[in-house]
């Protein structure tokens, strides 16, 4: 261990200085690390590791990261060159979700970086200000290097010899843009729109939908003043090609269900764009369902490529003291 020490000091030296800088003392000597370490509560968030490098020198031929109670539908990006695996089980309040992911048969050099992604939604009921901690483990060939020390009461993460990758939970909702927008008995959180290519004559529209009554109700469709068109649309596979459909009855969102409308799945697709969305923005649009009626929403404008609403933990307030 004293010999992993020096060579993990040497490195943080030369690799990590700028990164480490960054952070707080709280992840001083982790090596393992996310990339933002913080989220907001009952938001998606996608949580990036950074492997910044190998075991006592040797190239990273697996990743296995845990996923701690609170954080639930993990998907993990797949990587070339690496298999992807996923265990299964009872997960805090879920009855099966997914409990731990493993990337394995890869090869990371011990001087080349990389980063493994995983995107997660993490429950409203964390509480603001705790840490969530995602045990990690790095194997190298025969050798496995555990950051799975979390810190027990009366314990700081800084003092700790391998320690897990820390997650701050953040409030959910701000006064600017409330989380949630109610409209009779549904709840919709998290609005946004993919940014456009200039030149692109549509835009995919992304929220969560849930129904907190007792009768089911529809999305009919959605305008924007920039495309007064929205239809509601599905993906699916179809002998190994995707395809959309607009769901010319609207989309059902049934008592006690959250519909999530997201890239790759149920979207509203906004034609006959008039200009580019730029990332950043915000637009205010409307919803319309079959029986609550228009719904003014403000959508937030995220990346072109994103998967997940433009960071929330953005215009969140930390509380810090
Ligand atoms: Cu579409």
């Amino acid at each position: 261990m004293q010999q992993f020490r020096t060579v993990a000091g040497k490195l943080s030296g030369a690799l990590c200085a700028a990164v480490l800088a960054f952070f707080t003392p709280l992840s001083a000597e982790a090596h393992v690390l996310l990339e933002t370490p913080r989220a907001t509560s009952g938001h998606a968030f996608k949580a990036v590791f950074s492997v910044p490098h190998g075991c006592h020198g040797m190239a990273t031929t697996a990743i296995k990261i845990e996923i701690p109670d609170g954080v639930s539908g993990a998907k993990p990006m797949p990587k070339p060159g690496w298999t992807l695996s996923k265990t299964k089980g009872a997960h805090g309040a879920e009855a099966e979700d997914v409990t731990s992911i493993t990337w394995s048969g890869g090869n990371l050099p011990n001087d080349e970086y990389d980063e493994f992604v995983i995107s997660v939604h993490l429950a409203e009921t964390l509480t603001p200000g705790a840490t969530v901690y995602f045990p990690v483990v790095q194997t190298c060939g025969g050798e496995t290097m555990a950051w799975t020390d979390v810190p027990q009461a009366g314990q700081i993460a800084g003092d700790l010899k391998m320690p897990a990758p820390g997650l701050l939970v953040l409030a959910g909702a701000t006064l600017q843009s409330p989380a949630i927008v109610t409209a009779g008995s549904l709840e919709i959180a998290t609005p946004w729109l993919r940014a456009t290519p200039n030149g692109a004559k549509v835009a995919g529209g992304y929220l969560s939908i849930t129904n907190k009554g007792s009768e089911p109700d529809r999305l009919i469709g959605a305008a924007i003043p920039l495309a007064p068109k929205g239809a509601v649309h599905e993906m699916s596979m179809d002998n190994g090609t995707m395809r959309m459909r607009e769901l010319n009855d609207g989309l059902e969102i049934k008592p006690g269900e959250t519909v999530e409308l997201k890239p790759g799945g149920y979207h509203i697709m906004f034609e006959d764009l008039r200009q580019p969305l730029k990332q950043g923005d915000t637009i205010e649009g409307t919803l319309t369902f079959a029986k609550a009626g228009k719904v003014d929403v403000t959508f937030k404008v995220g990346g072109i490529a994103d998967t997940v609403p433009p960071a929330a933990a953005e215009s969140t307030h930390m509380h810090m003291h």
